[in-house]
């Protein structure tokens, strides 16, 4: 009996030491991904399904997001680049190719978007796409129709590039997105320039047409546009499709009488695609295709999508979206207007050197 005792207290310390040794077996996976780009409930759902913890982490632009790649060791194992910006770190070695064979749910990309990205990285090796979205205007109606006329619309860039026009939205606060990957190529193409020129004499002249407008803007942010629009802190902005329409739907929830519209402008305007990818030294490689897996699933991309109002690349997920979602020509435009829109080609070097200064003095006003 004596015996039974000691060997029940025994295993009872085996037991005891194994709980103990257990957070050390604990999987983790470390995501860097930009400000308001998902369902938090998509995130719980992540650990309550896989059991992997996740540290999520947020940026609101490329350069802060390169600058860590680049010096290694970011202890992230997965990342979300814009097409342009993957093009070069692909090139600069700081991402692993995909392992295709655990990443099932890839049965539902959507083969366009994916193809769209092969100009990117070619043969889909480092990354898949997550969302993707267009930089265009976003406005308080209100404002707008006060300054402008009863009838009026915003349809043009000329309301961001002719001085004279923007000047009528100063005193209700304009805000423009802190990325010269966006705003540099958006003043090329309106001046009837390739928008992916890299010729001084060209940048030049965009930067100059940006110090025409320049006086009118408020600040230079890339995320913070979304509640001052939402809270009529500003009238006018310069960003991203799905951000100006959470702005819009955070505006609609806090039933303050705030209405915004996001338009395409009718010149075009830029398509770019954002993609998931591991860095080459990932501490949790395994974990990461557990994630990216997860966020391929067609529901989870849906949810995603119906909360941040975003397009994604996932086509078996369409099925799931909201209806006001899909069948938004500022998220899911349609044929006419994908054909009037641009891509963004990485920037070498020397051409970026030039961009960084000319956008420095855009910012600054000197
Ligand atoms: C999310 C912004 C992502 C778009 N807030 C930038 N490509």
């Amino acid at each position: 009996m004596r015996r039974v005792v000691v060997v029940a207290a025994l295993a009872a310390a085996v037991i005891a030491v194994s709980i103990d040794v257990a957070p050390a077996q604990e999987r983790v996976v470390n995501v860097y991904n930009w400000s308001d780009y998902v369902d938090p409930a998509v995130l719980k759902e992540f650990t309550a399904k896989t059991g992997i913890k996740l540290r999520y982490d947020t940026y609101d632009s490329n350069e802060t997001l390169e600058t860590k790649l680049l010096a290694g060791h970011s202890g992230y194992d997965v990342v979300v680049p814009t097409s342009n910006f993957l093009q070069r770190e692909i090139a600069a070695g700081v991402f692993q190719k995909l392992d295709k064979s655990k990443l099932p749910n890839l049965k539902n990309v959507w083969p366009k978007i994916a193809e769209g990205l092969t100009a990117f990285d070619p043969g889909n090796q480092y990354a898949v796409d997550y969302m993707w979205g267009t930089t265009g205007i976003g406005y308080n109606v209100k404002a707008m129709r006060a300054r402008l006329g009863e009838n009026a619309k915003i349809d043009s860039w000329d309301a961001v590039f002719k001085p004279e026009n923007l000047a009528k939205f100063k005193d209700c606060g304009i805000h423009m997105l802190d990325a010269p990957t966006d705003i540099m190529p958006a003043a090329l193409h309106y001046l009837g320039l390739d928008p992916n020129s890299t010729k001084p004499a060209d940048l030049e002249r965009a930067a100059d047409l940006l110090a025409k407008i320049r006086p009118s803007v408020r600040k230079f942010h890339s995320s913070e546009y979304i509640n001052a629009l939402a809270t009529g802190e500003i009238c006018f902005a310069v960003g991203w499709s799905g951000d100006i329409l959470q702005a819009r739907n955070r505006a609609k929830e806090a039933k303050n009488g705030i209405e915004i519209g996001y338009v395409i402008p009718k010149e075009g305007a830029q398509m770019w695609f954002d993609a998931m990818a591991i860095p080459k030294d990932a501490p949790h490689p395994a974990e990461a295709l557990a994630f990216i897996n997860f966020m391929l699933d067609a529901q989870m991309a849906a949810k995603n999508s119906n909360f941040v109002a975003y397009a994604n690349g996932n086509l078996a997920s369409q099925k799931y979206i909201d209806k006001a979602v899909l069948d938004n020509n500022g998220v899911y435009p349609d044929a006419a207007t994908i054909a009037k829109l641009y891509t963004v080609r990485a920037w070498a070097p020397a051409p970026q050197r030039l961009i960084n200064r000319l956008w420095t003095k855009v910012k600054t006003g000197e």
